[in-house]
């Protein structure tokens, strides 16, 4: 018998029976995206918030090659305190092979919730084309995955770090749709707004599961079925200083060149910078942004559920 797919913890498959609202949670932002001890709690913290409001949290990672569906505490602990991979979609069938741990970034726990049924997923950025692309063909699988499955991602735009205008003109290349909620400037993770506008602005988690089931009922002529990006600003008050934030990109960018550091180490290697040279504030901006991104995707699954 070849290994299953993935393995569903019973809390989340019996919600999917039922028809209960799920979300997804992914892995990477607790392994490398935030620093111990404060990620293992701020993964205990997103559950806890979608288990408040009545939703069930999924948070993915591969588990000695078996990509996991809802994780006990015991497996949330690992992705905290296990110095573990990050897996993309392609290395999925790598890790099953070795019977190796990794988290999964966007694109790999947006391709694990769409083989598991579930709709909606919390990150806190979402990957995307990185600046000097044109030379270096950088950019994230986090938009092809959204191209592929029908996943609605709720993310606090795409960080300051990538070139925000590609990544939007991507996603329109790609058919991704994009709603702004509650904003038409798509935002910049730490800030709540960019330079960039959107196309489409909705107000309430409802409107966001309409388009979902709207999305359901197209006509099945288009595969794969794309999902959506629901871009949810930090709340204006808790962003970071604007002045700050660019001061310590520029540092970050500076310190990441003289590292030479490359492909998929870049993201974490800004990430820790920035933390540090803010002194820890970008951290805290950097969770409230995450957590804002889980209530409302606890809010999203909610409508969706009801049909
Ligand atoms: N944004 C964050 N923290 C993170 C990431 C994004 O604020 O840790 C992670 C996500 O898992 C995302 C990945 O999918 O970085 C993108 O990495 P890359 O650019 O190498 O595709
Ligand atoms: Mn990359």
């Amino acid at each position: 018998m070849p290994n299953p797919p993935f393995l569903l913890s019973d809390e989340v498959a019996e919600a999917l029976e039922t028809g209960r609202p799920v979300v997804a949670l992914e892995s990477t932002i607790i392994s490398h995206g935030l620093p111990r001890p404060r990620n293992l709690e701020a993964a205990r913290d997103f559950e806890a918030l979608l288990r408040d409001a009545g939703v069930v949290p999924a948070t993915i990672a591969v588990l000695d090659g078996v990509p996991c569906v809802g994780l006990d505490d015991e497996g949330v602990q690992r992705i905290a305190n296990e110095d573990m991979a990050k897996a993309s979609i392609r290395d999925l069938p790598i890790l099953a092979a070795r019977g190796a741990s990794a988290a999964t970034t966007v694109a790999a726990t947006t391709h694990l919730a769409a083989l598991a049924g579930v709709r909606v997923f919390a990150t806190g950025g979402l990957g995307g084309v990185h600046r000097g692309a044109t030379t270096t063909f950088d950019e994230s699988a986090d938009l092809t995955a959204l191209a592929e499955h029908p996943v609605a991602v709720v993310t606090a735009g795409v960080k300051s770090v990538l070139d925000i205008a590609a990544t939007l003109e991507r996603l329109e290349t790609l058919s991704v749709p994009v709603v702004g909620f509650g904003t038409t400037e798509f935002p910049s993770f730490w800030l709540a707004s960019s330079p960039f506008t959107l196309d489409w602005r909705v107000e309430t988690a409802e409107e966001v599961a309409a388009i979902l089931h709207a999305q359901d009922a197209a006509p099945d002529d288009r595969r794969p079925r794309p999902g959506l990006v629901v871009a949810n600003p930090v709340p204006q008050d808790e962003q970071w200083d604007p002045a700050e934030h660019d001061r310590v990109l520029a540092e970050a960018f500076a310190a990441a060149d003289a590292a030479k550091v490359r492909g998929k180490a870049v993201t974490p290697f800004l990430l820790s910078f920035i933390v540090q040279a803010s002194q820890g504030v970008s951290l805290e901006v950097n969770l409230k942004l995450a957590r804002n991104n889980v209530r409302v995707a606890g809010a999203i699954a909610t409508a969706y559920a009801k049909g």
